[in-house]
């Protein structure tokens, strides 16, 4: 798409001001780029500096966090909480803890939540926070008493109608435990400013398995308008955390065949297929033993690619679900030569800028990930609903009602980015995020 000097400008000022802040470009420039010309044709936006005002953090919280590991010696890891935007509801986004956490890569995954949380119907404003701590290879006090740390700053920004923070890389529901434990002793309250909490203390149904569920909900949708569906499909999948679990568990429950898994060590390939017992394997494997998937290929006796990518794999239906730039241009030709009709983004920008080009270009079914796997919010979103009305719905409620934002996120993906009977999905979830938090933006005055 043709960019024009205004937003080269933007653009550029931006890695002028942060220089460090790589992916925060991209993904800056990936979103601007397809809503310039609804930008263009709505001169409102541009004179209350909408955009301008949309890539600046409304506010981000940088924070020590010093702890005792176990054999007493003293660590130092940095804690951050990117607050980005809260036009539409009180800040919400995942907490992510990996060593490669860096102000930078917060701040593009804040920005794509601000978005992805628009989409979702919910009103929810869009943050993201975590630290470099490095959970493998930790114990679980080491893992508690980080936790523990990390919270005794963060609780101060945080509070049901201001900031409600999620899981994300590393942080599953026994980090959401600690974190949650040190917030209720520090504030004596016991509130809702947490979820993916424990269905004992307040969690919801279906908040473990949505992102991944959300995701195959999604792909059936995208599949639909092209009157195919996902039975019989063969997918590769990445990643073996939670989001890629719940992708496969959903995917052979509706009659797909998946074939690979990974983890940043490596991919397997077991071209007979995940099963629910495999899939079981991997679940103690990876939650509770907290293993490797190499040790899927010797249980079941299957290939293992040590220091690969699955994308070599011949698939009908890819779903990259590890981390971001996990897929470029070279995985996207590779898996086009395969045959693959459809990409849906189960982790936050996996897809470098080349893989969707390459893959809006060939007009196969590409789902952005703020689209795509916009599940797991939503139902974190659903968590806070059922904690304010003191309730807790059954299974079926929440997945119903995950199934139905799904669907709107799909039709509003379809409405606005309808292109001669080709739907950019991209284009399509980049506006009508972008347009609702602008509207709101504006009526709210220059704050
Ligand atoms: P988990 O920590 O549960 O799992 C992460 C998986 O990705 C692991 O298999 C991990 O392997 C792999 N991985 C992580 N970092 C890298 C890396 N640098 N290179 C290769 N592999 C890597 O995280 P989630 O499943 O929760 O998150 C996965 C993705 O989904 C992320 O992009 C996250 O932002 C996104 N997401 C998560 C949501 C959620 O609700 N949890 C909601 C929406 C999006 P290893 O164990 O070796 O590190
Ligand atoms: O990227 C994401 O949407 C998440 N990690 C989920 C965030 C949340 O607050 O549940």
């Amino acid at each position: 798409m043709k960019s024009s000097k205004e937003l080269t400008k933007i653009l550029d000022l931006l890695k002028a001001r942060y220089p460090a802040e790589p992916e925060f470009h991209q993904a800056v420039a990936e979103v601007l780029t397809s809503i310039w010309p609804f930008v263009r044709s709505n001169p409102k936006y541009q004179a209350a500096r909408i955009v301008e005002r949309l890539i600046e953090p409304e506010r981000a919280i940088l924070f020590r966090v010093a702890w005792m590991d176990r054999h007493g010696a003293v660590q130092v890891n940095r804690g951050y909480r990117v607050q980005m935007n809260s036009a539409i509801g009180p800040y919400k986004g995942g907490l992510r803890f990996h060593p490669t956490v860096t102000l930078g890569t917060l701040k593009f995954l804040a920005f794509e939540q601000v978005l992805k949380n628009a989409l979702t119907t919910l009103p929810l404003g869009g943050a993201k926070g975590g630290s470099d701590f490095d959970p493998k290879g930790k114990s679980e006090e080491e893992v508690m008493r980080f936790c523990q740390a990390f919270m005794s700053e963060l609780h101060r920004h945080l509070g049901d109608d201001v900031d409600v923070p999620g899981g994300d890389i590393g942080v599953g529901t026994r980090e959401i435990g600690y974190l949650f434990g040190q917030y209720r002793r520090l504030t004596t309250e016991f509130s809702g400013s947490f979820t993916g909490k424990g269905l004992y203390w307040g969690g919801s149904r279906i908040r473990e398995e949505a992102t991944g569920y959300g995701l195959i909900y999604f792909v059936e949708e995208m599949l639909r308008t092209r009157g195919n569906s996902i039975n019989k499909k063969v997918i590769a999948i990445s990643g073996s955390g939670n989001v890629a679990q719940y992708a496969a568990e959903r995917a052979i429950a509706v009659g797909a065949k998946v074939i690979t898994l990974s983890d940043s060590d490596g991919f397997i390939h077991d071209p007979d297929g995940v099963n629910e017992e495999k899939l079981a394997f991997v679940k103690e494997l990876k939650n509770i033993r907290r293993g490797r998937i190499k040790e899927f290929a010797q249980k079941f006796k299957c290939d293992y690619h040590p220091g690969k990518r699955p994308w070599g794999v011949k698939c009908q239906i890819a779903l990259p679900c590890a981390t971001q730039n996990e897929l470029d241009g070279r995985d996207a030709d590779s898996l086009l030569r395969h045959g693959c009709i459809c990409v849906a983004e189960g982790a936050n920008m996996p897809c470098t800028h080349d893989a969707i080009s390459t893959f809006v270009d060939r007009r196969i079914l590409f789902g952005p990930g703020k689209a795509a796997n916009a599940g797991g919010v939503s139902v974190g979103g659903l968590e806070m609903t059922q904690n304010s009305m003191g309730l807790q719905w059954t299974r079926d409620d929440v997945d119903r009602r995950l199934r139905e934002i799904m669907r709107a996120i799909h039709s509003q993906c379809v409405r606005f980015g309808e292109q001669k009977g080709f739907v950019n999905y991209v284009v399509g979830a980049n506006i009508a995020g972008f347009r609702k938090v602008a509207e709101a933006m504006l009526e709210q005055g220059v704050v």
